[in-house]
């Protein structure tokens, strides 16, 4: 409903710089390869594509090795794309087209997130993810920042932000601990655990989806940021919540995920309930996994979830 005109802004983010290990920036080239673009053609969705990071040379940005803040790795290469994506993100949300973002790795959900409450100040979003990326740069054990980007949408800890991020203190809207829930979890790190309790954010574990079912969590989930029903929902989609087993090649898979069934569910249901309003899938990682069928079932798990949200499964 919050799309007539049925438009996608198709945002390529071949973004690596939150982690440690090459491969994932080529994430949007092979899902476009396996038939992204089509597929949304398929589901009577016409489409643009942006590529906000053209002509920014990550391997230099990867190997400038000043780029350090205390225990933070490249927050300046991080904060850079971030907000490019950032500004294409607003311009699709302004533009009232449906944008899925294609990872790279999931520091750029900090991107997606400040574009949608900036454009939506009561919508709601839900994180699907075997992790939380709640660390602020004082939680961080890793430095990684694709663990961080919801700390950033939120603004927690800006005390000690490096300051290439002050463009976020910026914007008029943060993400409000009440907008956002999370599915799939099982691998929390403790100072996580802790801000997710202090901010009482409604987060829903593997656990949770064996105790009650994947609808239960699914409806759970909506009615915690979308009380009233009528607000649009921001999907961030980490495949890794997905089993390993569906899902190889990412880079940090925790074993005892969704089903394939289950985490295409989740996007098939806000897709049905007609609140789904934006994507991101990220995190597929096409170099890595032991085998080619590995690289090929996580494109392609990629490519279901970015079907069910345009609507394929809803007959
Ligand atoms: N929590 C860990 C960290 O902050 C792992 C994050 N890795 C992810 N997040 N893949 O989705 O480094
Ligand atoms: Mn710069
Ligand atoms: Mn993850
Ligand atoms: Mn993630």
């Amino acid at each position: 409903k919050f799309f007539p005109e049925r438009k996608v802004t198709v945002i390529r983010a071949p973004f690596n710089g939150g982690q440690g290990k090459l491969g994932v920036e080529l994430g949007p080239e092979r899902m476009i390869e396996y038939g992204l673009l089509d597929d949304i053609k398929e589901q009577g969705w016409s489409y643009e594509v942006k590529d906000p990071l053209k002509g920014s040379d990550w391997n230099a940005m990867r190997n400038d090795s000043s780029d350090v803040y205390n225990n933070c790795k490249r927050p300046h290469m991080v904060s850079e794309c971030c907000q490019k994506i950032f500004e294409t993100s607003t311009e699709a949300r302004r533009k009232k087209t449906f944008p899925i973002t294609i990872g790279g790795d999931h520091s750029i959900g900090m991107s997606t997130l400040l574009a949608f409450v900036n454009s939506h100040p009561d919508g709601g979003i839900i994180w699907v993810d075997a992790h939380t990326d709640i660390n602020t740069p004082s939680s961080t054990e890793s430095g990684n920042l694709h663990g961080c980007p919801v700390a950033f949408a939120m603004g927690l800890d800006q005390e000690h932000w490096p300051s290439h991020f002050d463009w976020i203190k910026q914007l008029k809207h943060l993400v409000k601990p009440s907008q956002i829930a999370y599915i799939g979890l099982r691998d929390v790190d403790k100072g996580e655990r802790k801000i997710l309790k202090e901010l009482g954010i409604a987060a829903f574990s593997m656990h949770h989806v064996d105790k009650y079912g994947i609808n239960e969590v699914v409806q759970r989930a909506m009615k915690a940021v979308n009380p009233s029903g009528e607000a649009p929902i921001h999907v961030s989609y980490d495949v890794d919540g997905i089993d390993p087993q569906y899902v190889a090649a990412t880079g940090t898979p925790v074993r005892g995920g969704l089903t394939l069934r289950e985490g295409l569910f989740i996007v098939e249901e806000l897709a049905a309930s007609g609140v789904l309003a934006g994507l991101d899938i990220v995190e597929v990682n096409p170099s890595l996994g032991a085998t080619e069928m590995h690289m090929v079932d996580t494109v392609n798990a990629g490519l279901s979830i970015s079907r069910c949200a345009l609507g394929e499964t809803i007959l």
